[in-house]
């Protein structure tokens, strides 16, 4: 069978306008920061719908987009999560985790306590899958799930901010727990978890600065 292609929906810009919409997203990306500190101050559930529609426009390993994006706002549902999640970073905290991580976490005042997982209006955890089930419960391969889930997530974040709210890269480990809990399927699996909301009045960042251009760039 023949491949069904169309023309492109494309405009060409001048080098001109190339520079200006390239500096202009980076002039707002660099602005972002990992917040830790939430409001629970509603925000409308229409911003989430946009936001995980642009995440799920990522690219994925031949087009499969093995992902699944769930929102929790249920406050009992946020509530159980953040006890589990508790409980496995008291874990990490207090001997799962190595002392130079330890360390090289320091200067972000992170502890085992993950109030945000209650505060925030909203949790996004996304699940990645490692293959489709179909009605019959086949297993169908997916491919560079990983890559694919990651970059799914990179849109996320971007997404979050550009609508003005902030996020927190939440990495319960293990994380096992949240496939439980949401009730999925047995082909998903717990990737990354994004609480979603505004910043808390007068919320406070660590201090850090980013690597610059000529320590990220190598031109060949
Ligand atoms: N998952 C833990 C620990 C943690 C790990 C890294 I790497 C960070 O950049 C931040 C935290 C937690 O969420 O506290």
């Amino acid at each position: 069978m023949d491949a069904e292609f169309q023309p492109l929906d494309y405009s060409r810009p001048t080098p001109d306008e190339m520079t200006a919409r390239a500096a202009a997203l980076y002039a707002d990306l660099k602005t972002r920061r990992t917040v830790r500190e939430f409001s629970d101050a509603p925000v409308p559930r229409e911003v989430i719908e946009h936001i995980v529609h642009t995440a799920a426009s990522a690219p994925s390993g031949a087009h499969k987009q093995p992902w699944t994006f769930c929102v929790v706002e249920n406050p009992a549902i946020k509530e159980r999560i953040r006890e589990a999640a508790e409980r496995e970073e008291y874990e990490n905290y207090h001997g799962r985790m190595s002392d130079a991580w330890l360390a090289d976490l320091e200067k972000f005042g992170t502890d085992w306590q993950k109030p945000f997982l209650t505060t925030a209006p909203y949790l996004i955890v996304v699940f990645k899958k490692a293959y489709d089930l179909d009605e019959a419960g086949n297993r169908h391969k997916n491919y560079y799930v990983n890559e694919s889930v990651g970059i799914a997530c990179g849109f996320l974040i971007a997404a979050i901010h550009h609508a003005g709210l902030v996020t927190v890269t939440h990495t319960p480990s293990p994380m096992n727990f949240l496939q439980e809990v949401l009730g999925r399927p047995e082909n998903e699996r717990a990737y990354l978890l994004l609480p979603v909301g505004l910043p808390a009045t007068g919320a406070r960042v660590p201090v850090i600065e980013r690597k610059g251009i000529s320590q990220v760039l190598t031109w060949y």
